[in-house]
């Protein structure tokens, strides 16, 4: 194949750049992988895209000699791609677990967003870029939404103007993208970002391509809310895995057969929420409490193809947890995690495992690093990990009869209860534990989760609006964002649960499952009520 149509891409194994190649294939061009530096050196145009964190990559990129190559390449103004940690490696240094050197070709150190300025660390989710310089490829961006999921950022500085072309405001006015002659780098995450990060990959791979600029027809202007697709998936009982829909977690139709509700295939639907506008798309093993997620290697497939055309974030989760199968094989909970970054997930959650890790540390005091919350989040970052509550609520007529957080509730129980908490449950709902969602939240906070999923059994599925007082309780509770999840069954609830909480996204399955309200509808009436959204 002529040189023109390969592009160099620079893995070097620490995460998922699996949607990465993806969109470049979408695009029409052909992959050669780094192996040697002398393979940097030859390339005509080459991608880095950074994942994990900052140390361990500078390790790899100085044992192998890429980072000399690296340097090398980028002095003699090659056609050069940076993504997220691909943009922060070229700085003097890092502060994550640093000081960290860096390749050290922009002057600067990379830093972690300060939370006390009321702004949620990780920074996830859409924001709007500050072009300040032309930058070519970001000509089709204009005042459209591009993806961020990163906790570090570098800042402008006199020393380092000349290479800014993009900031961003969140909190700090950060630099979202360099470009100096042939040389990019982006902080966003173009093949994450939807047809806007298509058009930058494009336009990078494509120089020749129309210069006109075609600024976006958004309305950008900080950190949009979400709206997200949940497709909540297992198999049925002849095996084929299906997108099913619990009510209030009991996925079976109640007729006599009794069936699991089947809603779906789980490739198709995804694909069709990503056209129709949805800001991620999750899956969730509803089984994996009880199959074993690699075993059940559909899941898998499921992701591998989902993410061959869906270019917005994927969270996977079920079963995610340490497991010996029937072999007596020990599989541990980051190898299943790092299963299924490899197939193409962007961020994993985890539910009944992160329940058992906070009952442990609120008895200890003490974070043993061993848990699979603490391993995963260490080893891709906590933006990577997702922790997801299945709580129930408990009413009480006076919050001294329990020793959990309980929270006023806005309409009273069913012997006129005023105050309720809210029980953690693990399998699905299906066991109760002696733990509530506030104190979950806030240990699950301290063991590395990077997002909370708040679910509400009571709320699921019945289309009566999500647990308002829940999700204020929890979102006011924690530093990382919350996304509030359970109930949606009018564009309404999804202003309302912006406006009463401080919830960072909305998660929602049966209303669009059922075809009742398209997510476009959703996002055009929070437009309207002047909620920001990705448009
Ligand atoms: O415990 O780590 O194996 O994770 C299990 C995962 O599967 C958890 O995220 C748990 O929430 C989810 N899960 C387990 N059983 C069910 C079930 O329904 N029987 N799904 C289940 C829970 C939450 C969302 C749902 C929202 C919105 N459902 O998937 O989509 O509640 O629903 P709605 O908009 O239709 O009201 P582990």
């Amino acid at each position: 194949s002529s040189s023109d149509s390969v592009v160099t891409l620079l893995d070097y194994g620490a995460g998922n750049v699996r949607s990465v190649r993806n969109a470049i294939k979408h695009l029409g061009f052909e992959i050669k992988d780094v192996q040697t530096p002398q393979d940097i050196l030859n390339a005509s145009r080459l991608i880095f895209p950074g994942v994990g964190a900052f140390a361990p990559a500078m390790d790899v990129l100085n044992n192998t000699g890429m980072a000399e190559a690296l340097c090398a390449y980028i002095e003699k103004d090659h056609p050069f791609l940076g993504i997220c940690l691909g943009l922060q490696l070229l700085f003097e240094s890092s502060e994550e677990n640093g000081p960290v050197k860096g390749l050290g070709l922009i002057p600067g150190t990379v830093g972690r967003f300060d939370s006390s300025k009321g702004f949620r660390v990780p920074h996830i989710g859409w924001n709007a870029l500050q072009v300040t310089k032309d930058s070519e490829i970001l000509d089709d961006v204009g005042n459209r939404h591009v993806y961020f999921v990163h906790s570090y950022r570098a800042m402008p500085s006199e020393h380092n103007k000349e290479w800014v072309s993009s900031t961003c405001n969140y909190g700090d006015k950060f630099i979202a993208s360099i470009r100096r002659g042939n040389v990019h780098a982006v902080q966003f995450h173009p093949e994450k970002s939807g047809d806007v990060g298509l058009s930058v990959l494009r336009r990078f791979l494509n120089p020749k391509s129309n210069k006109t600029k075609k600024p976006g027809e958004g309305k950008a202007s900080k950190l949009a809310q979400r709206v997200i697709a949940c497709l909540d998936v297992r198999t049925n009982d002849n095996g084929d895995l299906v997108v099913t829909k619990g009510d209030q977690y009991d996925v079976r139709e109640n007729t006599n057969e009794k069936e699991v509700r089947n809603l779906g295939k789980p490739v198709e639907l995804a694909g069709q929420y990503y056209i129709d506008g949805a800001d991620e798309v999750s899956f969730l093993n509803i089984t994996g409490f009880r199959d074993f997620p690699l075993g059940d290697l559909p899941m898998l497939q499921v992701l591998r193809h989902a993410s061959e055309k869906v270019f917005v974030p994927l969270t996977v989760g079920g079963g995610i947890r340490d497991f010996t199968d029937s072999t007596g094989r020990y599989y541990s909970s980051l190898e299943v995690a790092s299963e299924y970054f490899r197939s193409g997930a962007d961020k994993i959650s985890i539910g009944s495992d992160a329940v058992y890790a906070a009952e442990e540390y609120l008895r200890t005091g003490v974070k043993t690093g061993k848990t699979s919350l603490e391993q995963i989040s260490r080893v891709y970052g906590n933006q990577a990990v997702v922790v997801s509550i299945d709580p129930r609520r408990v009413y009480v007529k006076d919050p001294k009869d329990v020793q959990f957080k309980t929270v006023r509730v806005s309409s009273a129980g069913p012997n006129g209860e005023e105050f309720a908490w809210y029980q953690c449950t693990v399998n699905g709902g299906r066991e109760g534990r002696p733990i509530g969602a506030y104190e979950l939240a806030k240990a699950v906070e301290e063991l590395g989760a990077g997002e909370i999923l708040l679910n509400c059994i009571d709320c699921d599925g019945q289309g009566k609006g999500f647990d308002t007082d829940l999700v204020k309780l929890i979102s006011d509770a924690v530093s990382i964002p919350v996304i509030a999840s359970s109930g949606a069954g009018s564009v309404e609830h999804f202003s309302q649960v912006f406006t009463k909480t401080s919830a960072s996204a909305a998660l929602a399955a049966g209303i669009f499952h059922r075809k009742e309200v398209p997510i476009r509808s959703v996002k055009e009436h929070l437009l309207k009520e002047g909620i920001e959204v990705r448009i």
